[in-house]
């Protein structure tokens, strides 16, 4: 009864932070649905001045009489990939932040009697959607899927979809004026028609019980359908059973389970999970495993455990543009494999779907947060709905997957009285939809006290959360105060402590002295992390490491016009994809942590 309330409320929860003009909840598992891509070549209008809108050339009219014309046309003019984004497609648009029109036609046939919703992925940073002449949602927030229902909408033929999309930066988004990555615009994931009947599944829950001997499934059809028969399968562990939903059309079941072979890192074991009702049918992998923090350790079924992680941004250097498919999944979690990682910080924001589960077939342990990335108006109401709508879409995208570890609530925040309660009704949020889940956040507070000579970092803020981390660039924007291998820490005791970033720049193929900072060369990079290495042997309560960062990202304030060029130099391997020396310092690093298990 418990555990029905709380998935009950986390719907509803769900439904309340959605304003009236934003799109409503989406569909759990996506592609395990009906679906009609609507990716490839979209055609494009740059509007610069909005005046689109103003014009509604989302009508897409065409002059009929002598004396009509219309100052715009969809057709014959710019093309743009989706997904992807604008920036990458021609040198007119690679700093451009404002409006540009996206449209397509599509054809529909076969879909009597279903109900239809446009399904997209990401779209940063804002848009508005508009179909078959007639505005049919809008969403804001460049990192997470929404959905919109077009089910009395949609021709069998001739349909003309439009997306006005805007990545003007605001104070009032996440993230805000400033920060440290491209401002990629564009429809940026899938775009697809999905197809469901008319009581479908819409979302569930399916997971390993804390004490690791039952599964956990919550499952919410779309309508308050009560009294239609849901049924659980998973052919392997030869559960198969069959619950009536209540009233609100849910199911909340708890399943005995034995002989589990439970996910990790090194056996990153899915199960075939198949959901359905005499209508609908929605298949998976899930895996299975246990979760928790006992003082200063991190138990992954109940071993403990050191997250060898890496950051990376959702970009593929090589090509200069946002990443969003299978193939740029690979590319990015195998260097990260390589590198001998067993974690990832998705870099700062909720990456695409394909990176979030090629991940759990792959074995990483993944850290997901949303863009609060300093600079964030915490005093206003609006931000605060905003981020809320992130965390619960994140969630409600990702809560399936048992690699998910960590939800990330913020990035460099300071402290104050507007942040704690911004940031505690994140957590609230959170815990609201998914109690399973360690809290994170990061911090650049530690300093070094000279009188005691040692670590510290004050923000009470920290007792919010299950694990600190903390970003320390010693060696890069802070000098050493004293040999590394006397830096030592006292920092959140009593809870585990991860350094969620750490590291300095170099250029590929530059080298000079290994004590220069300006030389931006790769002895000085290796250095670095060699000093870093050493002071987190003084750091008794670290779980965790993860270097910033595993590539070279493009970052519009790195000016530097020889060593940076647009580009932060962090990477442990270049824009070009060659490793620099400090990768293979880290990777010796984690083939010793790997061995001490
Ligand atoms: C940080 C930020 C990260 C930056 C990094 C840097 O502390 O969290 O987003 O890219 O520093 O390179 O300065």
């Amino acid at each position: 009864m418990k555990l029905y309330t709380r998935f009950a409320a986390a719907m509803l929860g769900a439904l309340a932070a959605l304003s009236s003009a934003q799109a409503q909840p989406f569909m759990t598992n996506v592609y395990g649905r009906e679906t009609q891509s609507l990716n490839g070549k979209w055609d494009a209008i740059v509007d610069l001045y909005d005046q689109g809108r103003r014009n509604r050339i989302y009508l897409d009219r065409k002059a009929q009489g002598k004396t009509d014309f219309y100052e715009y046309s969809f057709e014959n003019g710019l093309r743009l990939d989706v997904p992807s984004d604008w920036n990458s497609r021609m040198p007119e648009l690679k700093y451009y932040e404002g409006t540009v029109w996206y449209a397509r036609r599509f054809d529909a046939p076969q879909h009597e009697g279903r109900r239809l919703f446009l399904h997209f992925g990401g779209v940063n940073y804002r848009c508005r959607v508009y179909l078959n002449g007639e505005p049919v949602g809008s969403h804001e927030g460049g990192f997470t899927p929404f959905q919109m229902e077009v089910t009395d909408r949609v021709k069998p033929q001739g349909n003309f979809l439009a997306v006005e999309v805007n990545n003007t930066r605001t104070p009032d988004a996440i993230p805000a004026m400033s920060f440290d990555w491209w401002n990629y615009g564009g429809i940026t994931r899938d775009v697809q028609l999905v197809s469901v009947p008319q009581t479908f599944v819409e979302d569930y829950f399916i997971r390993l019980e804390p004490a690791g001997d039952r599964i956990a499934a919550d499952v919410k059809l779309s309508q308050a359908a009560a009294g239609v028969a849901v049924r659980i399968e998973i052919p392997e562990l030869k559960i198969d059973r069959t619950a009536q939903s209540d009233e609100q059309g849910a199911v909340v079941l708890s399943i005995p389970v034995k002989r589990l072979e439970r996910w990790s890192p090194e056996q990153p074991k899915l199960y075939r999970v198949i959901v359905s009702t005499a209508d609908d049918r929605v298949e998976e992998q899930i895996g299975l495993r246990t979760l928790r923090v006992e003082g200063e350790d991190i138990y992954l079924n109940d071993r403990p455990v050191f997250l060898r992680s890496v950051s990376f941004h959702e970009e593929i250097p090589q090509r200069r543009g946002r990443a969003f498919s299978e193939a740029d999944a690979v590319m990015l979690l195998s260097e990260a494999k390589a590198l001998g990682c067993n974690a990832i910080r998705l870099a700062h924001y909720p990456q695409n779907e394909y990176t979030v589960r090629l991940a759990e077939r792959m074995g990483f342990l993944l850290w997901e947060e949303i863009p609060v990335w300093q600079g964030i108006d915490f005093a206003n109401g609006a931000t605060r709905a905003k981020a809320e709508g992130m965390i619960r879409e994140m969630i409600h995208r990702d809560k399936n997957r048992c690699a998910l570890t960590f939800w990330g609530v913020a990035n460099e925040t300071q402290p104050s009285s507007a942040r704690d309660e911004f940031l505690r009704h994140l957590i609230r949020c959170c815990r609201e939809i998914d109690s399973t889940r360690l809290i994170v956040a990061a911090f650049d507070l530690v300093r070094f006290d000279r009188e005691r000579q040692v670590f510290v970092m004050n923000d009470p803020f920290i007792e919010a959360l299950d694990v600190v981390a903390v970003n320390k660039y010693m060696g890069w924007y802070h000098p050493w105060p004293l040999e590394p291998e006397r830096a030592v820490w006292d920092v959140a005791r009593g809870k585990p402590l991860v350094i969620s970033e750490f590291g300095g720049e170099a250029l590929y193929g530059q080298h000079g002295p290994d004590d220069v900072a300006s030389s931006w060369s790769e002895e000085y990079q290796e250095r670095l992390y060699r000093d870093n290495l050493r002071m987190f042997e003084n750091i008794p309560n670290l779980r965790g490491v993860s270097p910033w960062v595993l590539f070279d990202f493009r970052s519009p304030f790195r000016f530097h016009p020889t060593n940076q060029e647009d580009w932060n130099r962090k990477g442990l391997v270049s824009d070009q994809g060659y490793r620099k020396k400090a990768w293979y310092l880290m990777k010796k690093y984690y083939e010793e942590k790997q061995a001490l298990r």
